[in-house]
């Protein structure tokens, strides 16, 4: 008789099957602070574009004015999906309601919303995922559970509300769990419920898992929605730090968050882009060490990815149509890869990818610790996978490679093991 414990992670599996295949999606941050873009009465306001309301102490009733000017006639879901997919994205996780408590999509249980307060009008969270259905990427909601900076039961805004009057069980109870319901109900499958920082205790973060898994069994939930921040407790997989690649490996389910600048938010004067080969380097980093990567981008006011954005996301997708086959459904490397070494390896049964990132001047390269025979290697960028030499003497290879890298970031080796037995 199978015991309770194997059926749940049997589930898990299931539930789990697609994220661990995809291993590279969107992040959206799109709200009302869109509209300020780190700018409050003329004076920059320092740090992360959507946190500009508690940075600058904005007034609820003054920040609230945002909802009436928020009119972004250039949105096009369809236009943000082919993005993600030209990128190689396989989901797309985005704020239906940030910090700031402004909800980006139609809820019956505030008029702070942006089919209600906005001359908008529309539902894009409705539009996206009628988009995501048709080029068949995934969605998933963001939804801030702790901070809530317009809700006076919400944790976080000590300027507009007294914190000893607040009541954080009523907030949740009559408002957060009704609106997950509306996003669970509404929208057709949500790929993940993305909760943010942590829910308080441990009973009402199990209440929060047991609604989604009663609403959509399916629906993976986030390592934020757990107490103690980053670990994984309850929820399907552990959330690190913002931008945080940790240094070694990690066996279970885990996920980096990651900015393309230095803000989720739009900030009309962040201009500080990682180029396409530092975002592929940290893709791979993470996938190697067998995690996710979900990488923002901060849409404008007026529905627009920011073009520096694009043009990074694109290049990323240009190198992942080549090497795609060496990052999905791949796992963590078998083999070890200390900090400061200049490759990279993931895995599929049978393959090894071991990813160059500095092309050795010398021609060769030895990799040690492969636990199988290998039978041929070539490059993935190759057009004709041409195969190259090689000698293997027990667990070190060494690699003959030509004299010139032919991809200007990131050059795979791909081994083929004579069985898959190994890794
Ligand atoms: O405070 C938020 C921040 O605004 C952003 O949403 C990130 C994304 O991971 N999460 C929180 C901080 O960890």
């Amino acid at each position: 008789m199978r015991t309770v414990k194997t059926r749940e992670k049997e589930e898990q599996d299931e539930r789990m099957a697609w994220w661990r295949e995809a291993r590279f999606g969107m992040f959206v941050h799109w709200g009302l602070y869109a509209i300020p873009a780190g700018v409050w009465k003329g004076v920059c306001v320092p740090g992360i574009g959507e946190w500009i309301q508690h940075r600058a102490r904005i007034p609820v009733k003054e920040y609230e004015q945002l909802a009436r000017l928020f009119n972004p006639a250039k949105f096009n879901a369809e236009e943000w999906v082919r993005v993600a997919k030209e990128a190689g994205m396989k989901w797309i996780v985005i704020t239906a309601k940030h910090h700031d408590g402004f909800c980006m999509f139609d809820t019956e249980f505030t008029d702070y919303n942006v089919v209600t307060a906005t001359p908008f009008r529309r539902d894009p969270l409705k539009e996206l995922a009628e988009a995501c259905r048709k080029e068949g990427i995934r969605l998933g909601f963001y939804y801030s559970q702790l901070l809530d900076w317009h809700h006076p039961d919400g944790m976080g805004n000590d300027w507009d509300y007294d914190p000893s009057e607040k009541n954080f069980s009523r907030y949740l109870e009559g408002y957060v769990k009704p609106q997950l319901r509306e996003l669970l109900t509404n929208y057709g499958p949500v790929a993940v419920i993305w909760f943010d920082i942590w829910t308080p205790t441990q009973e009402m973060a199990r209440d929060l898992k047991q609604l989604v898994r009663k609403l959509q069994p399916d629906t993976i939930i986030s390592g934020r929605v757990d107490p103690g921040r980053f670990e994984k407790g309850i929820s399907d997989y552990r959330e690190r730090g913002d931008n945080e690649i940790p240094a070694e490996k990690i066996e279970d389910d885990w996920e980096t968050p990651a900015t393309i600048n230095d803000t989720w938010g739009f900030k009309s004067y962040d201009h500080n882009w990682k180029s396409p080969g530092v975002i592929i380097g940290k893709l791979v980093d993470v996938v190697s060490k067998g995690g996710n990567y979900l990488l923002n981008v901060g849409p404008t006011c007026e529905g627009v990815i920011p073009e520096p954005s694009v043009r990074v996301l694109k290049e990323v997708g240009k190198w992942l149509g080549v090497n795609g086959e060496s990052v999905y459904g791949t796992k963590a490397s078998p083999i070890e890869t200390p900090v400061n070494c200049l490759y990279r390896c993931t895995a599929k049964a049978g393959k090894l990818y071991v990813h160059i990132f500095a092309w050795p001047w010398s021609g060769s390269l030895k990799i040690s610790g492969v636990m199988n025979v290998v039978e041929k290697i070539f490059l993935l960028s190759d057009p004709d996978r041409k195969e190259l030499e090689f000698k293997q003497q027990g667990q070190d290879i060494v690699i003959n490679l030509p004299s010139k890298a032919l991809d200007p970031v990131d050059n795979i080796a791909g081994l083929e093991m004579r069985n898959s037995t190994w890794p």
